[in-house]
């Protein structure tokens, strides 16, 4: 077992990548998917379901984290993979970005963030330095900077003073995580969709020096093209020899457009949300299973699919049980998402590995104009 976190770069396809991050709790084939298990669990899902599906990492929060049951609880019994039985690694991030979408009040300073829990009120404070000692304690993998996303639209003078503020951030993040052989800590590029500014924060996060390199600050209402646009330049600006990790995206068509554009690493809540509200992902679009025209279906929801929901069920069961909210509904169409969503990054790294991901792409977005599902 490696004691190292190292990326090796297979094959580029285009601008396309895959590789494999090798850290000593196992390692990621890239392009990965990370599935969100926000509360220590990735909901409806036994982690080995998760496993099953074809994930190699998660993705934990450190502000729910910090909230319920705090980290020092999750500490005290021996560290969040231990707590959630999983053994494979887990990428953590830093709480900013949920502090801004779910807390209460907050107040924003050079220092941090003050907020008040979106749980009981209580108030807390997130800093950078508080924000590594929480992800150090919840025994996380891969770490991320503590950093500021601001909500788009806003104009150049805003983004600029928010990413400037990101970048003395993410200096002192270094500072404060330290040397831990084993761990990794990725810096956040902000910038919104302003090219000077993405060079500018790729530049002061190069100076400093990180084991991966996420772009953040996309996928925040810009739109596709916009996001797209951003893709066209931003990745190339980070190094080539480290992970490149798109936070927060997104939509299959999203997912395989960020691939193309050299992205290695993404998370969503979508497939695992979706699922438990009924809207299933297959090659061919997104079935929604509340849909009465499902009641009589014999069929699989995907024929193509191997998942449990697919392999052993009808188009009408699942519609039964979505409607009658059981618990199994959650389950199955929450385990058909993931499915789905491995199969596709597991398809595009076997497409990239042989030089054949033009060929994939097209295929990829042939299926979903021709389903009629
Ligand atoms: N920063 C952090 N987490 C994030 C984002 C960000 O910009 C985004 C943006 N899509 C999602 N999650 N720390
Ligand atoms: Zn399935």
């Amino acid at each position: 077992m490696t004691q190292k976190f190292t990326f090796d770069l297979q094959a580029t396809d285009g601008q396309a990548r895959t590789g494999v991050i090798s850290t000593p709790r196992g390692d990621i084939r890239t392009p990965a998917f990370m599935p969100v298990g926000t509360a220590a669990t990735v909901k409806a899902m036994l982690p080995e379901s998760v496993a099953a599906t074809g994930a190699d990492i998660l993705l934990g929060n450190t502000y729910h984290l910090m909230l319920r049951p705090t980290a020092e609880r999750i500490d005290r019994l021996g560290g969040l993979h231990k707590f959630m039985n999983w053994d494979k690694p887990i990428l953590t991030d830093s709480g900013g970005f949920q502090v801004m979408s779910l807390a209460g009040l907050r107040k924003m300073s050079e220092e941090g963030v003050k907020f008040s829990s979106h749980i009981d009120g209580s108030k807390h404070m997130l800093t950078p330095e508080r924000s590594m000692e929480i992800q150090k304690l919840l025994g996380s993998d891969i770490v991320m900077c503590f950093d500021e996303c601001p909500a788009l639209p806003a104009t150049d003078a805003e983004v600029s003073k928010s990413m400037q503020m990101s970048m003395r951030w993410a200096q002192r993040s270094r500072d404060a995580f330290g040397d831990r052989p084993g761990h990794a800590l990725f810096g956040i590029q902000q910038g919104g969709v302003t090219q000077d500014l993405r060079a500018e924060s790729a530049e002061k996060l190069r100076e400093i020096g990180f084991d991966g390199y996420a772009v953040g600050g996309l996928a925040v209402g810009e739109g596709q093209e916009a996001m797209f646009g951003v893709l066209d330049y931003a990745p190339d600006m980070l190094p080539t020899d480290r992970p490149r990790y798109l936070m927060g995206v997104g939509k299959p068509d999203d997912i395989v457009g960020a691939v193309a554009r050299g992205i290695d690493m993404m998370d969503c809540v979508l497939p695992s949300r979706s699922g438990r509200t009924g809207q299933l992902f297959t090659r061919n679009g997104v079935i929604n299973i509340k849909n009465a025209r499902h009641a009589d279906d014999p069929r699989p929801l995907d024929e193509a699919c191997t998942c449990p929901a697919c392999s052993n069920y009808s188009r009408a069961y699942l519609h039964h049980v979505f409607r009658s909210q059981e618990m199994i509904s959650g389950m199955l169409l929450t385990w058909h998402n993931l499915h789905y969503f491995q199969e596709l990054m597991s398809d595009m790294r076997a497409a990239i590995a042989v030089g054949a991901f033009e060929a994939f792409q097209k295929k990829f977005h042939e299926d979903r104009a021709a389903g009629d599902i």
